[in-house]
């Protein structure tokens, strides 16, 4: 892959200058063959090859007191956990046919969705050979594999994720888990741990209760603790008569849910909450203060969705707010636009922030990093990359930052030197860094990636 894709990126001095070594000679020689060639910048992107820019860039990231291997060696030991449901559509394998519901809508209707849940792994494994570094998947319930048997929600095994298993060993990945409090007859009306009536609630708390034994023994099974995550849609649409009766349910629910304890090093519950879905605008039971004060005061989790607030609230201001509360927090990183919360991220302003929070605060070792997003109307695997490779990048910037610079100036009063530095790393080479990280992790650079992406559409989507 490395091979090819050098040739499609070399510009017609790209020979020449390969085979002078130049990867190998010292910085200065790399720069009197740039002036030579008197072509300005294009010529980094046309003719050096990854490590030679990479040097040049390192030279000025040195400048500012960074070290970009240190960075490199932190970006690539921080995973991802990869959600499965960006490749299907939310789709899952119960075959029960019911709508999606619970607030939730995917549009758009890309050629080459997975079948079957072999055509899903391949999907995956393809769009992870396009992402540097080592990541996890993150499943629902409804992938689950029965055999084409009719397993109810709550009576759900590990057995029927025996093959996710063996597959995610094999692949050295570990496995984080959702229940699924939607796309269910017994969710149709909008509620499922908060509902009046006892025995669905009943239902859904099994439901819970088999899937924490499931992320149970995907973190024994691998080796590291599957994050099992509990979001639902209960709310409503218009103004309720009574807020507070279905979120003392949902506290009786949740409590009844977690009751079994679980070894931390195979199964930890985080708990997410989100402002309002489609049918339920007005009111949702699990909202960000009740899950705040759920989470503190039961040592659970907390999961913020970077698309489940109002639009101008943002989870970068949050994080350090609530670790002080919190030991550990789930990120679902995710887009919202207008009334939609998982647009495919992109290196927006608001990940940046995000991932400088993280860096800055010096939380990845407490911070699981979820990606949460779908669209069917662009290639799904080209979501999963572009989504994945933004969350990279702008780690990777964050942890190219001359923090200790930028508060110094801060404490002394320097607004002025600090709003200046942080206009100037918006022009630092970045690229260079970015790219060099990619072909020495094995993963295409950012040219070079949506090739594998076409010839996949080509070679195997096309024939579904
Ligand atoms: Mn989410």
């Amino acid at each position: 892959m490395r091979g090819s894709q050098r040739g499609r990126d070399s510009g017609g001095n790209g020979n020449r200058i390969r085979g002078r070594g130049l990867a190998r000679f010292p910085e200065r020689q790399v720069r009197r063959n740039n002036r030579a060639c008197n072509c300005g910048s294009a010529i980094l992107d046309c003719t050096l090859s990854s490590q030679a820019a990479y040097s040049l860039a390192r030279e000025r990231y040195a400048g500012l007191g960074v070290d970009s291997d240190t960075a490199l060696r932190k970006l690539s030991s921080t995973p991802l956990s990869l959600h499965c449901w960006q490749g299907d559509d939310i789709g899952g394998f119960e075959g029960a046919g019911e709508d999606i519901g619970g607030g939730l809508a995917v549009t758009g209707n890309y050629p080459g969705q997975p079948r079957t849940p072999d055509e899903l792994r391949r999907d995956f494994e393809k769009a992870l050979s396009l992402i540097p570094g080592r990541h996890r998947l993150n499943l629902h319930a409804i992938y689950a594999e029965t055999g084409g048997k009719t397993v109810g929600r709550d009576e759900l095994l590990p057995e029927h994720f025996a093959a996710w298993t063996d597959w995610a060993l094999d692949a050295g990945l570990g496995i984080d888990f959702n229940p699924t409090f939607f796309a269910h007859p017994l969710a149709n009306d909008g509620f499922t741990l908060a509902h009046p009536d006892s025995s669905v609630r009943r239902f859904w708390i099994n439901h819970g209760q088999a899937c924490r034994r499931i992320g149970a023994s995907f973190g024994n099974a691998l080796g590291s603790p599957c994050v099992t995550n509990v979001w639902i849609p209960d709310g409503y649409k218009d103004l309720p008569a009574d807020r507070k009766a279905p979120r003392r349910l949902l506290v009786e629910s949740l409590d009844e849910l977690f009751r079994e304890p679980l070894d931390p090093s195979h199964n930890l519950d985080a708990v997410e909450c989100k402002l309002f879905g489609l049918g339920s605008e007005s009111y949702v039971v699990g909202s960000h203060e009740f899950y705040l004060g759920y989470a503190i005061s039961r040592c659970k989790v907390l999961c913020l969705d970077a698309g489940h607030f109002h639009p101008t609230e943002v989870v970068s201001d949050k994080i350090s707010s609530v670790l002080l509360w919190v030991d550990r927090l789930l990120l679902h990183v995710s887009r919202g636009v207008r009334w939609d919360s998982d647009h495919v991220v992109i290196l927006s302003d608001e990940l940046r922030e995000i991932a400088k929070e993280l860096v800055r605060g010096g939380y990845l070792p407490r911070v699981h990093i979820g990606l949460d997003f779908f669209d069917a109307s662009i290639n799904r695997i080209a979501a999963w990359v572009i989504g994945s490779r933004a969350m990279l990048k702008a780690l990777l910037l964050a942890l190219l930052e001359p923090t200790a610079a930028l508060r110094e100036m801060e404490v002394k009063g320097d607004y002025t030197g600090r709003l200046a530095m942080q206009e100037q790393l918006l022009t630092m080479p970045f690229g260079a860094i970015w790219d060099y990280y990619c072909e020495s992790r094995g993963a295409p650079q950012e040219s070079a990636w949506i090739h594998e992406i076409r010839s996949y559409e080509r070679t195997v989507l096309s024939g579904r």
